[in-house]
């Protein structure tokens, strides 16, 4: 059996729509592959690929349309179809160097983006990563930023609206007040999942001296539950389930891994694993294959996707391939590794964002920004607040 890359970048000459999907099935995930399309005047030569950053080697078959018309013919022992010509097929695929743990079809890292700090909210220092420009979003996620800060910066009262904020402190504390009277503190290990719906007006301030550091996540929401009461999921540190293996140690904030579930609510069905690596340990994480998925990493370095590609240190976002069983990982440094895994399934809807009003269309922008103006549809309560 031979299979053909992805139909829009190869050749086929006259295939049958029959031959191609007999074709299609990849044993590998090949979005990333470089093509190249066949020069009519080679007559038939087996290219050898080594591809380094995917960690395997492709054996590919070109074979021309000039022989298109010819009864069968004989090359490497095997006697090539009249459907089987005009085109390229792979050969072989053999991995240069093996241990993804019996997975077939691994993630690989698709891009790498170092989140620089920069000034946001009050003072505040922020290392964005989605939601910069190389990264406007990833379907369903719209910013990641991890943040640092020390009073008296911060984040005064501002709003949200049409999707959720996650925020998950890694050091020192946060108080969130909101304008419906919720109040509270989160530290270390704390998560707090926002909904903010139609709507929520909040300060998030930071609670201790020196840098109070965390994520903060942003998921959008399906235009069906944007305009939905706003609603919190707090998790203290020690409702947060641990699961050991290996040297690996993973906190689930959403999702599940290894066998273990996180009670938290996913509106958008997404993923979310905080894992620390010991030096020398090796992870392969299931993520469910329509998902958009990437990894952040907070602390150490981590070589991801195939055993030989360059590690990636902290504070790079990992934008990972899409399809695939998982994503597996490395720990090849004398140093604990640390990173969050986050991945959601992506909604496929139109997304117009102004600032932190999140919805499909303009129109909704606009009329976003009046129901503020107006404290309306959501705001109401707005009019006499003010955060303490
Ligand atoms: C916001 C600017 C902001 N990242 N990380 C504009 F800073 C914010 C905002 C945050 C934020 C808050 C925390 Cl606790 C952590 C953050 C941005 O509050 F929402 C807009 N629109
Ligand atoms: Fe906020």
């Amino acid at each position: 059996m031979y299979h053909i890359l992805k139909k829009k970048s190869v050749s086929y000459g006259r295939r049958t729509e029959r031959d191609l999907n007999s074709m299609r099935r990849l044993p590998i995930n090949f979005n990333l592959l470089p093509i190249r399309t066949v020069s009519p005047c080679i007559l038939f030569t087996t290219q050898k690929q080594q591809h380094q950053h995917l960690g395997i080697e492709i054996k590919r078959r070109i074979i021309p349309f000039s022989r298109r018309r010819g009864i069968e013919f004989e090359s490497n022992r095997r006697v090539i179809p009249t459907s089987e010509r005009g085109g390229i097929a792979i050969q072989s695929i053999s991995k240069m160097s093996s241990d993804h743990h019996g997975i077939e079809r691994p993630r690989m890292v698709m891009k790498r983006i170092l989140a620089r700090p920069q000034h946001e909210g009050d003072g505040a220092v922020v290392r964005r990563s989605i939601g910069r420009m190389e990264l406007r979003h990833l379907d369903p996620f719209l910013m990641l930023d991890e943040f640092s800060v020390t009073p008296p910066a911060g984040f005064p009262d501002h709003p949200h609206r049409g999707f959720e904020t996650v925020t998950y402190m890694t050091q020192g504390a946060f108080t969130h007040q909101d304008f419906a009277g919720h109040k509270g503190t989160i530290r270390a290990g704390d998560l707090q999942w926002m909904t903010a719906g139609r709507g929520i007006i909040h300060s998030e301030m930071p609670a201790e001296e020196g840098p109070n550091k965390g994520l903060q996540l942003w998921i959008n929401l399906s235009s069906k539950e944007k305009m939905i009461e706003p609603g919190y999921q707090e998790l203290q540190s020690q409702d947060i389930k641990i699961a050991e293996r290996d040297g690996v140690e993973v906190r689930i904030i959403a999702g599940e891994a290894m066998g273990i579930k996180s009670p938290v609510y996913t509106r958008t069905p997404t993923m979310y694993l905080d894992f620390t690596m010991k030096p020398s340990a090796q992870l392969h994480q299931p993520i469910p294959e329509s998902w958009n998925a990437f990894v952040y990493i907070m602390e150490g370095e981590g070589v991801l996707g195939s055993p030989n590609s360059s590690p990636a240190t902290a504070h790079h976002a990992l934008v990972l391939s899409p399809g695939g069983e998982g994503i597996s990982v490395w720990n090849k440094s004398p140093k604990p590794l640390r990173f969050v895994l986050i991945a959601g399934k992506p909604l496929n809807e139109p997304v117009v964002q102004y600032g932190p009003f999140v919805m499909n269309t303009q129109a909704e922008i606009d009329q976003t920004i009046e129901d503020y103006h107006f404290s309306r549809n959501g705001f109401e309560k707005a009019k006499y607040w003010k955060s303490q």
